[in-house]
């Protein structure tokens, strides 16, 4: 059983109308990481605020993060400034950004009892404050996306504590102790559809799932510990909110991309930089709006790379509902004459006869 988003009204902006399934020529365009550390503006603002955690709870810092880089840009979207990990930290484990490196989550559960993890609302309300604030000083023109991590992605951190190459010690766990983890997933999807749905009632006009780790599973394991979780959370997000659509973005799910874009019910998918845009656009039903999937390194590089990428992107998906944006998030020394290239080329009118 699948619910599908409502179509789009006249009075939507082009993002949120192409998630409806409108097709826009050209297509809008934002980035994934577009408020961070590649903009000279964060920087300051995180140096003289001291720390990442201390920017994203305060709603003020946050809202003026989310709109840093629609005053450069004009893009089409403003995604709310905050973090994957905010769940986590809400359920209770301890989390930490030491400077330049990545978090830390304490104690990770690979060592400790995670029974009855259940969210601390105080965490999520202060995350609902910047969503209002965003919304309330946006243009109608731009859509405001909430997101949330995956419960795959969430795990693997949790789990092992910070960041992994391979995310093995949850890939062991999953196999060892399946219904430990099936527990720990099911506490996930609950905090994600009180997180998302607090998201939206604050004025998120749609959200995106960030699944960056879901390349790491076998075709079983991405059935269970991927595609079953992320179907749960739609189907009881599209019964909570009709009107609302979900993205989701499975990064490296490679070949498995078409059961999932099938099977969980996310009204758009996020490509990674690793597919190939033809390809994805003969295994994907013909009216689904995509998302992405420029290289970053390609916009790290700029010039003729970043020229012919865009070309090629764009002439693939040029029948279908297509959201222009990175197949990942931006690296942070991309030049910003890059990212306003990159602006011009997406609204240039495409060249005609260039599909390879
Ligand atoms: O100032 C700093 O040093 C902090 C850098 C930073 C930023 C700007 C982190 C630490 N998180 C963020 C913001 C962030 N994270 C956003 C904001 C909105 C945007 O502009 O896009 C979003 C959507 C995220 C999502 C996120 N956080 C993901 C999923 C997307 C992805 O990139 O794969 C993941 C995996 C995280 C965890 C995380 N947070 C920060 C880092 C460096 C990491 C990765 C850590 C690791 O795996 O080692």
């Amino acid at each position: 059983m699948t619910v599908k988003t409502a179509a789009a009204t006249p009075h939507d902006p082009p993002l949120l109308a192409v998630l409806k399934g409108e097709h826009r020529d050209p297509p809008p365009v934002w980035l994934m990481r577009q408020a961070g550390r590649y903009l000279p503006e964060y920087r300051a603002l995180r140096a003289e605020k001291g720390g990442f955690l201390e920017l994203v709870y305060d709603a003020d810092a946050a809202c003026e993060i989310t709109l840093q880089p629609l005053r450069r840009f004009k893009m089409d979207g403003a995604i709310l400034f905050s973090d994957i990990l905010i769940i986590p930290h809400g359920m209770g484990q301890h989390l930490t950004f030491g400077p330049g490196e990545g978090p830390q989550l304490s104690p990770p559960l690979a060592s400790a009892d995670w029974q009855g993890l259940t969210p601390n609302p105080e965490y999520f309300d202060r995350i609902y404050a910047t969503v209002a604030k965003v919304r309330a000083a946006l243009d109608p023109s731009v859509t405001m996306l909430g997101f949330a991590g995956s419960p795959w992605t969430i795990a693997t951190y949790m789990v092992n504590g910070h960041g992994s190459k391979d995310q093995a010690e949850t890939r062991a766990l999953a196999y060892r102790d399946p219904a430990a983890f099936q527990s720990l997933i099911d506490a996930i999807v609950k905090a994600t559809v009180i997180y998302l749905s607090g998201q939206i009632k604050a004025g998120a006009q749609a959200v995106q799932l960030f699944d960056s780790w879901a390349g790491s599973l076998s075709p079983a394991q991405f059935e269970r510990w991927v595609i079953a979780p992320t179907a749960s959370i739609v189907s009881q997000l599209m019964a909570l909110h009709p009107d609302t659509p979900i993205i989701g973005f499975p990064k490296g799910a490679g070949a498995k991309l078409a059961a999932y874009a099938a099977e969980t019910g996310v009204d758009a998918v996020g490509l990674d930089e690793t597919l190939d845009p033809v390809w994805a656009d003969s295994v994907l039903p013909a009216d689904m709006p995509v998302q992405g999937n420029l290289d970053p390194l390609a916009l790290l590089t700029g010039g003729a790379a970043l020229e012919a990428a865009v070309t090629r992107i764009r002439t693939a998906f040029e029948n279908r509902p297509h959201i222009f944006n990175l197949g990942h998030g931006i690296i942070k020394e991309t030049p910003i004459a890059h990212v306003e290239a990159l602006m011009e080329l997406v609204r240039a009118p495409l060249q005609t006869g260039t599909r390879a």
